[in-house]
């Protein structure tokens, strides 16, 4: 047995976000985490809001709202959304908390003591009709590597390079509009050079990372580490705790990986065991994983290990980062201020979560950007109807009208369901692979392939046919293919959690809604009493629904671009 930590990305509580969030950094860590308690393995999995930063004083300033006010209205509109999914974290919590601050200074501290962080007056933009310095995206203007213009202040969203907040070109205040002067002012800069070599040693030895993590972080080494000023001269967020430094915050990107630390906290702390947090973070046991965006890939493998290895305690770096790449909306990104979104309330009014975590799944951005297309959920949410549903269906109607609600004992088996049942063990072990190597859309391939052989089978062996000419074989077979059904269920477990338990519950195996252990079934079906529930598990989208949402994500998007 091992210990797992595990992380999704904090999403910043500015506003609803959406099916390219889940598909990047919560659904695959959910998968995963589900996946291993379902192997035993003991996992604590957490997440929250990141409540600070420019990108949310900007909003909460458009909007007239106090920042307070307005992180929480999203953590809680965002936490709910994650509930609808069925995201299940065992901790959701926010940078906002009590604990938050002083850990979060901590770190500064210790960096400072030891010569990693020091103090430099630099030049910045000041806006002069709004008497302040512009901090990150307060100040937009052209990329200085790529050339795109319109960028934030703080990061390229064009070409992804993290940017000096001074060093945009043709600067102009993102509130006013004005071109700001330059002024001088102290900033507090992290010494990522220092930690090159050691970085470097820990990211070469990392042999089970995914490709583009691994080489994105060693070329960033490659590149030359530089200093980056990790302070903002701003009024929330976490104020840097030296005197001569008033009215400074940390950079919501230096603060906010250490969530993951106070919100392990604020887990302890909501369990009544305050010093729990440390069996995690201070245990060389733990694999510490982070599911994050390939956006993120620069803070999660180069300057949170670095904040790590800086520290006097005995912190655990991160086992693996698994950062995924984008995923889109029919053919372009989600955009809410362009009118590309999905109104999520009538999504869910109308389709299965299950459909969508499986859509989501089976097409995930795992090595390249991939897309959410209404055609593209129809496909996969009657594949699971045709495939999965119909099996479940038939079999088990069947079984209800005939067998007395009971699966039929099995008879002498032949060589086709000696085949089925000596299929599962390998399947399991592939399936487990993949799942274990981060690799969903392997696992669902290979898992519907087992459900393909399992209908395949059922066709060619025809129990409906049989119940007239020879009753016991027809019960052999509908025991086999109940055998095969359940373990497609505990396959699709962590994809699908609530239909595989339903399936579980139809096929009379309860587990009290607790995840079934991850090995093909072994108990014995003879005479097992079906469950009650004889609701049907998808229903099917036709042609003209897709048609419809189509038409009305260009009709969204024509007066959301107004
Ligand atoms: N809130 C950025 C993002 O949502 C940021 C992630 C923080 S992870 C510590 O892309
Ligand atoms: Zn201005």
């Amino acid at each position: 047995m091992s210990k797992y930590l595990i992380t999704s990305a904090l999403p910043y509580a500015n506003g609803p976000i959406h099916f390219g969030h889940i598909a990047g950094a919560y659904l695959p860590a959910d998968i995963y985490s589900r996946f291993l308690r379902q192997n035993g393995e003991e996992v604590l999995y957490v997440c929250g809001t990141d409540e600070y930063g420019v990108a949310i004083t900007i909003n909460a300033e458009k909007a007239g709202i106090p920042y307070q006010q307005y992180v929480d209205k999203y953590h809680l509109v965002i936490k709910e959304f994650f509930d609808k999914l069925n995201i299940r974290f065992d901790h959701f919590s926010r940078t906002t908390i009590d604990a938050h601050k002083p850990i979060a200074q901590e770190f500064f501290l210790t960096l400072h003591k030891k010569g990693f962080i020091k103090a430099a007056v630099e030049p910045q933009f000041y806006c002069t009709s709004c008497n302040r310095f512009l901090a990150d995206r307060y100040v937009s203007g052209s990329c200085p590597k790529c050339g795109a213009d319109n960028v934030r202040g703080d990061e390229c969203t064009k070409c992804g390079e993290w940017l000096e907040p001074s060093k945009v070109v043709n600067p102009t205040c993102k509130v006013c509009g004005k071109k700001p002067e330059v002024r001088e002012t102290t900033q507090y800069f992290m010494d990522l050079k220092a930690f090159a070599p050691q970085l470097k040693t820990w990211l070469e030895a990392k042999t089970d990372w995914k490709p583009n993590v691994k080489n994105k972080a060693l070329s960033l080494i490659e590149e030359g580490l530089v200093q980056r000023s990790i302070t903002r001269d701003i009024s929330w967020g976490v104020p840097v705790p030296l005197d001569e430094a008033k009215g400074k915050v940390l950079y919501v990107w230096f603060e906010a990986p250490i969530g993951y630390i106070s919100a392990t906290m604020d887990w302890a702390q909501k369990q009544g065991k305050p010093e729990a947090w440390k069996d995690w973070w201070f245990d060389k046991e733990t694999k510490l994983v982070h599911f994050i965006g390939k956006d993120n890939i620069i803070f999660h493998t180069i300057i949170w290990p670095a904040m790590l290895m800086g520290q006097d305690k005995p912190y655990i770096l991160p086992d693996n980062v698994p950062g995924n790449e984008f995923y889109n909306l029919q053919g372009r990104q989600f955009s809410k201020s362009d009118g590309w979104y999905i109104d999520t309330e009538d999504f869910f009014t109308k389709y299965g979560v299950d459909a969508l975590r499986y859509a989501i799944a089976s097409n995930s951005p795992e090595t390249s950007d991939s897309q959410f297309t209404w055609e593209d959920f129809q496909a996969r949410n009657n594949e699971l109807a045709d495939t999965l549903g119909n099996l479940v269906n038939r079999c088990f109607s069947f079984m209800k009208k005939n067998f007395d609600g009971k699966i039929p004992t099995a008879g002498e088996l032949k060589a086709e369901d000696k085949a089925l049942l000596d299929s599962f063990a390998p399947v399991f072990g592939e399936v487990g692979k993949s799942y274990s190597s981060y690799r969903v859309r392997q696992a669902l391939t290979q898992t519907m392939a087992l459900a393909i052989t399992a209908n395949k089978y059922v066709n060619d062996t025809a129990p409906w046919a049989l119940r007239k000419t020879d009753l016991a074989r027809c019960g052999t077979v509908l025991n086999v293919a109940s055998r095969a059904i359940i373990n497609c269920a505990i396959l699709l477990y962590p994809v699908i959690p609530n239909t595989a338990l339903k399936i579980l519950d139809k096929a009379g195996v309860h587990t009290g809604g607790k995840a079934p252990a991850y090995k093909p079934y072994e108990g014995s079906l003879d005479n097992m009493e079906l469950g009650s529930d004889t609701t049907l598990l998808f229903a099917k989208i036709l042609p003209e629904q897709v048609a419809a949402e189509v038409e009305k994500l260009k009709a969204l998007h024509e007066t959301g671009a107004k």
